[in-house]
């Protein structure tokens, strides 16, 4: 194995492919229209996101968490699963769900705060959004340890970022998953920022370290190169088949927009800080490969450019047409029965709302009492 400190990168940052010698074969079979389909999953979720942040702009959402800048390490991780594989991810990974199949119209429930949830999890072998930091790599531990009780050949990946790596809760999933061998892979995002606390104030040495404390194999891989993060991914997963345990991925990546909606970035960083990972950017070194191959002429990038406007336009139609639910179903299916202190908190919440003139009884839903 190569010295882990330096990121394994396959493509450079003006579109050369590079050898590694312990990755490049996991993406031999990977052909140049693969790459283009790579590099068109990147151009659409990028726009899926930014029309999110529109949306919430404009009121219609409540809170979005962008994902700018973070394709490469979402859409390389995520084309690495089979449909089996089971996914724990934060609340920024939008482009990993868009990848398991998750409807435009079941990106934004959540956060339009019309459903508690976004999609079931059963339908696409992935969680949903995960606002606790960390706690979503115990459930993945916990479902690999299951996964081996089973005798199942599925694996597990689970998604969290750099300032995730300092909770309890990450420690103890890791401690779990490498004395039990899960078959778990924690990719971590480290896109340089925990809202305005740098990375450097998580740790003084490179996050990758971490999972070696645990004895676990630790990959640093460029998260701006898409094949790269194919590739390594691809080789967590597999060892993880196999019985192997799990693996401690850092991809190094930046967060190029706000940590959520609600935050300016421009209060604790500034343009120079930007400008270096711009030029880093993981759309643009994929399209001078393809470029450079004659693979992506300007038709093509005019209707890749076309489908993801069409992605863009059906999640903002899904969004709009999800309804405000009845306020009082706030308190349906917090228990499977009833439960008293939820039936007094219904009753003072509806006696709350009757002191309003103008909630219709359809805003204000059930009627006190009604499970
Ligand atoms: C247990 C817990 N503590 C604090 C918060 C508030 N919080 C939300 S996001 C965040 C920073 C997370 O940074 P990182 O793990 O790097 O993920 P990123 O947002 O960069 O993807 C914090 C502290 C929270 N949601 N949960
Ligand atoms: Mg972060």
């Amino acid at each position: 194995m190569s010295d882990i400190d330096e990121p394994v990168q396959l493509v450079t940052i003006t579109g050369e492919r590079h050898i590694h010698p312990d990755f490049s074969t996991y993406v031999d079979d990977v052909s140049v229209d693969d790459i283009r389909r790579l590099y068109e999953d990147m151009v659409v979720v990028r726009r899926i996101d930014a029309e999110a942040t529109a949306l919430q702009r404009q009121g219609q959402l409540g809170l979005w968490a962008p994902l700018f800048g973070q394709e490469a390490a979402q859409i390389g991780s995520a084309r690495a699963l089979e449909p089996d594989d089971f996914v724990f991810p934060s609340y920024r990974e939008h482009g990993v769900a868009y990848c398991r199949g998750v409807s435009l119209a079941e990106l934004t429930p959540f956060w339009r705060g019309t459903s508690l949830s976004g999609w079931n999890p059963g339908d696409y072998n992935m969680a949903t959004p995960a606002i606790i930091i960390g706690a979503q790599t115990l459930h993945a531990a916990g479902y690999g340890m299951g996964v081996n009780l089973d005798g199942a050949d599925t694996a597990v990946i689970t998604y969290f970022g750099d300032g995730a790596t300092s909770q309890g809760d990450v420690a103890e999933a890791m401690g779990f998953a490498a004395s039990f061998a899960a078959p778990v892979v924690f990719f971590c995002q480290n896109n340089q920022w925990a809202i305005s606390e740098p990375v450097t104030l998580q740790t003084k040495a490179p996050i990758a370290h971490r999972g070696r404390g645990y004895g676990m194999p630790t990959i640093r891989v460029d998260g701006n190169d898409v094949l790269a993060v194919l590739a390594v991914t691809r080789a967590a997963l597999e060892l993880a088949r196999e019985g192997g345990g799990p693996t401690f991925i850092e991809a190094v990546t930046y967060r190029r927009g706000p940590h959520t909606t609600s935050d300016d970035p421009t209060r604790y960083r500034t343009a120079d800080d930007d400008a270096d990972w711009i030029r880093r950017d993981p759309i643009e070194r994929i399209r001078l490969l393809l470029e450079a191959h004659d693979a992506l002429s300007d038709d093509d990038i005019a209707q890749i450019g076309r489908r993801a406007d069409e992605a863009a336009a059906g999640l903002r139609a899904g969004c709009l047409a999800h309804a405000d639910p009845p306020a009082l179903s706030l308190f349906d299916d917090v228990y499977a029965e009833p439960h008293s202190l939820i039936d007094a908190e219904r009753t003072e919440y509806a006696a709350y709302l009757e002191t309003f003139d103008d909630v219709p009884p359809a805003v204000a839903g059930t009627a006190p009492g009604t499970p």
